[in-house]
């Protein structure tokens, strides 16, 4: 088995470095990461394995913080005559009291870098390049380990790229990465990984491998977030609520229905933060649009009527389908009402009990609440862009993604709606509803196509 691949993580104080393990690792509680200089302390480390295979260790460190004071010490070790190589005038550093009083926090990156297969150096490209930084490379490159430097704060306008570039190339350094552990550029793991795989021929299996597992964990990811979402959808859109059809009655009832959905839409965003291995306060949903509620009649929906073995005319079908409402379903109610008790005594139980009483509850005057297509679509689009959002985000970040919705694009609505059609079809489908039944092979089969309606990319 080989051994898996050690970098410290080295760099200036608040640079990022705590910040890049965050990301690196997914894990948002790794280390204290604070824009107050200073506040890593001491080394720490986290481990990346696939398949019970470490592959990577990484290494938090402090901040240097005094570079320049260091290297002059160093260049005074030496005694008259003498020329030490960089790791043994680091050896004679390490040894001295000074290493455990004044430099002790540089002492620490120093031994941490001189066990470790290679460095990471974090640098703020936002900041000029100055002296100090050609410092502080001049005590790493002492170690005689691989540097490989990384431009963080990339993503920021200010970032100033070239000439860090042009910098680091005068001091032999000339592979680089650019990152920004808030919102890491698309791919910017896989450069990282490849670039180290340059550098460190040896480590190429398991970087690659590491490659490898990030590509295939991004796709699951993803996969299991439009079934999560698409779960929400099908739950939401056959969900339905019966009510007589008093205002006073409709109005709790609509608000009712109101606070079952944006209840279930909260349960979704965790799900997806979970997923992602993000904390629940990482995203923040606004308010719902006041629901409307639709006052739908899916007994006469063909996929209904296909359910209870009746053939409809294609004129009813697409009048049903396009949610004509409360007009068709008054004319169609003398045709359909008959014929749907003629279906449902001659079907069997189940099929009495699920649409005979809905049957019954509309002939007697009741009505059916059910969440409205523009809801529906405004979930989609919301929790599709959480899905983005959340696929984009280090988990350096501090700031809580807020979510508003906007407009889906006329195709994907229109596919979503007909996946959605079916589902409201299917009261038993709706975990919002009492006595569903979730675990049926062809709910979760609609759950499948919904999901491959929703267009994340
Ligand atoms: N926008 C942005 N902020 C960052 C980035 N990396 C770190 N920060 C912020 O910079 C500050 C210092 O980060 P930290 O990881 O503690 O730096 P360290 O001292 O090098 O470990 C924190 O407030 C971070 O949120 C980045 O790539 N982009
Ligand atoms: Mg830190």
């Amino acid at each position: 088995m080989t051994s898996p691949l050690t970098l410290a993580v080295v760099g200036h104080t608040n640079v990022g470095k705590t910040s890049l393990l965050r990301t690196l690792t997914r894990d948002v509680g790794f280390g204290e990461v604070s824009h107050r200089p200073s506040t890593t302390r001491h080394v720490e480390g986290a481990r990346l394995s696939v398949d019970g295979q470490a592959l990577l260790e990484l290494y938090d460190t402090p901040g240097l913080e005094d570079a320049i004071a260091l290297l002059d010490y160093l260049e005074q070790l030496e005694r008259p005559g003498e020329r030490l190589d960089g790791p043994a005038k680091l050896r004679r550093f390490l040894a001295s009291s000074e290493a455990r009083q004044r430099f002790e926090q540089e002492a620490k990156v120093l031994r941490q870098l001189l066990a470790s297969d290679a460095g990471l150096y974090l640098i703020d490209a936002r900041e000029p390049v100055l002296a100090k930084y050609r410092d502080e490379l001049a005590v790493l490159a002492s170690c005689c380990k691989p540097l490989l430097p990384v431009l963080n704060f990339a993503a920021a306008g200010s970032a100033q790229v070239e000439s860090w570039r042009s910098a680091l190339a005068r001091l032999g350094l000339h592979a680089l990465v650019r990152f920004d552990t808030v919102a890491p550029p698309q791919d910017g793991e896989r450069l990282l990984y490849d670039s180290l795989a340059l550098l460190l021929e040896n480590y190429r299996p398991q970087l690659q491998r590491l490659i490898a597992d990030l590509h295939a964990q991004a796709l699951a990811r993803q996969h299991s977030g439009r079934q999560l979402i698409g779960e929400l959808l099908l739950d939401c859109a056959a969900c339905r609520r019966r009510v007589s059809s008093q205002p006073s009655q409709e109005q709790a009832a609509i608000q009712a229905l109101h606070d079952a959905v944006r209840r279930r839409e909260q349960t979704c965003v965790e799900a997806l933060l979970r997923l992602y291995a993000f904390r629940r306060e990482d995203a923040a949903s606004a308010e719902l649009p006041l629901l409307d509620g639709r006052w739908g009649d899916d007994l006469f929906n063909p996929e209904t009527l296909k359910q209870l073995g009746i053939k409809v005319g294609s004129g009813v079908a697409a009048g049903a389908a396009a949610g004509a409402g409360v007009d068709l379903l008054v004319g169609g109610l003398s045709l359909g009402a008959a014929t749907l008790l003629g279906a449902i005594a001659g079907g069997g139980l189940q099929t009495a009990r699920s649409y005979g009483a809905r049957l019954l509850g509309k002939l007697k005057g009741q009505r059916e609440l059910t969440v409205d297509d523009g809801v529906l679509q405004l979930l989609a689009v919301r929790q599709q862009q959480l899905l983005r959002a959340l696929g984009q985000r280090g988990h350096a970040a501090q700031q809580a993604i807020a979510l508003k919705g906007g407009a889906a694009s006329p195709e994907q609505n229109a596919a979503l709606l007909a996946a959605l059609r079916k589902a409201r079809a299917h009261p038993e489908w709706s975990s919002l509803n009492p006595h569903a039944t979730l675990a049926q092979a062809e709910r979760q089969a609609q759950i499948e196509a919904l999901a491959g309606a929703l267009t994340t990319a």
